[in-house]
């Protein structure tokens, strides 16, 4: 059965207090927190089996290099990718999108072509794109996003032509929470020979994901948001695609063989692995999809459909708080962007740590969206597995309690 109480156990800084309480972290679209498997398998690649991958013949390099391919595999598994050769390691979602953009769109993008977007991206869906244009003259269009914070689709018509060579866009948004009919869009992009990237950044980790039944040409996400260590992140591609395309950073590893004046290229998936790899975090983070799968993904959401229920039932309660993105708890993830007015979502982050409550303050790295949501930052609770009904109640009082105290302070 699931329950938060006996997952929290296994998470050493969830006991830990801030400002002398608790503390609640509800920051989890930021980054996630870890588990003790992730941070034991940490300590025992370094004590028992430390040594480069994909070389030495000795006992440790065979160890470090099985360790770090198992990781791979267990990423195949975990988003049903057909072979573990289409799994490549990064160091985030971000370097992954990057890889794209230089080895697929610098092939497949030129002058006076388009790449779709939508409104919602996080800048690291967006600049990459937005340099590759400026180098090769191309145009980007954006899907809009309507007033509850979903895509908009009626203009797909207009926007969607001839000139379109790639359409990218979130699973799930991390400032709305909206959950983006991703499968949807692949069977329409499809239907006029349009590959699509999805940045499943916020949606793996809390979402069952499938890659086939998604049918997507690329899936980007970090290990960091879903229980595993940060400096790793994960590009998934078609087969067919990775083997038409350049190697993205040159060096060791990702060779064949090498002359004086040119080189062949290593298969898949180690011609996009140039150089040694994060070994210690990618096995780690093999640990941390053993823990997801563990507990099962299709648990998890459900635990978050809940938190993001209660959270919105109890929040829209609260006098003067905007909610952004869709209000059914369904149709989203738990991140919960919010602003009080007259309260600065800066100070009252502020006000929350002194509670012992960890959450976003900022433009959330979508500079874009914030301005069209008309505001320079919100507000944002993120929840994931290890939380519970009674933090998502400590994070409402605290927030009546934040009103009350800039009430006074405005009346003085
Ligand atoms: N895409 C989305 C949708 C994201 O939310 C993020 C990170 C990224 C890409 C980039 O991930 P990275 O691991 O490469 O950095 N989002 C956030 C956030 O919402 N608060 O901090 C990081």
């Amino acid at each position: 059965m699931f329950d938060p109480e006996l997952i929290r156990k296994d998470f050493p800084i969830l006991q830990r207090q801030v400002r002398g309480k608790p503390l609640v972290y509800l920051d989890n679209a930021a980054t996630s927190q870890k588990p003790y498997g992730v941070l034991d398998a940490l300590v025992a690649y370094y004590t028992r089996s430390n040594a480069n991958v994909h070389r030495g013949i000795h006992t440790l390099s065979e160890e470090a290099t099985a360790g770090y391919e198992s990781a791979r595999g267990k990423v195949a598994r975990l988003i049903g990718a057909p072979k573990p050769s289409t799994v490549i390691f990064t160091r985030n979602a971000t370097e992954a999108i990057n890889l794209v953009a230089h080895a697929w769109g610098r092939k497949h993008v030129g002058p006076g072509d388009e790449i779709l977007l939508t409104e919602m991206e996080h800048h690291s869906n967006l600049v990459p794109w937005q340099l590759l244009a400026q180098a090769k003259g191309a145009g980007l269009r954006f899907l809009p996003v309507t007033a509850e914070g979903k895509l908009d689709l009626e203009p797909w018509d207009r926007l969607v032509t001839e000139k379109t060579k790639l359409i990218s866009l979130t699973l799930m948004s991390n400032v709305l929470g909206t959950i983006n009919p991703v499968g949807e869009i692949v069977q329409r992009a499809h239907a006029r020979g349009i590959p699509v990237l999805v940045d499943g950044a916020q949606g793996v980790p809390h979402l069952p994901v499938n890659v086939l039944e998604m049918n997507c040409d690329f899936l980007v996400f970090s290990s960091h948001k879903m229980l595993g260590p940060t400096g790793v992140g994960v590009l998934y591609a078609k087969e067919a695609i990775l083997e038409a395309m350049d190697p993205f950073l040159g060096g060791g590893d990702m060779i064949r063989d090498v002359w004086l004046d040119h080189s062949s290229w290593n298969d898949l998936p180690w011609k996009f692995e140039a150089g040694t790899p994060n070994i210690a975090d990618t096995i780690a983070f093999g640990a941390a999809i053993d823990y997801l799968q563990r507990i099962g993904m299709s648990e998890i959401r459900r635990h978050e459909v809940e938190l993001t229920r209660a959270a919105g039932e109890q929040l829209r309660k609260i006098e003067g708080i905007t909610l952004y993105g869709p209000s059914d708890p369904e149709a989203r993830g738990a991140a919960v962007s919010f602003n009080i007015e007259g309260v600065h979502p800066h100070d009252l982050g502020q006000i929350l740590d002194d509670q012992g409550i960890a959450i976003r303050a900022g433009h959330h790295c979508c500079k874009p969206l914030m301005r069209k949501l008309g505001v320079v930052a919100t507000a944002r609770a993120s929840f994931y597995l290890y939380n519970t009904r009674q933090e998502v109640d400590a994070l409402v009082a605290a927030l009546i309690k934040a009103k009350e105290v800039f009430s006074v302070v405005a009346h003085r």
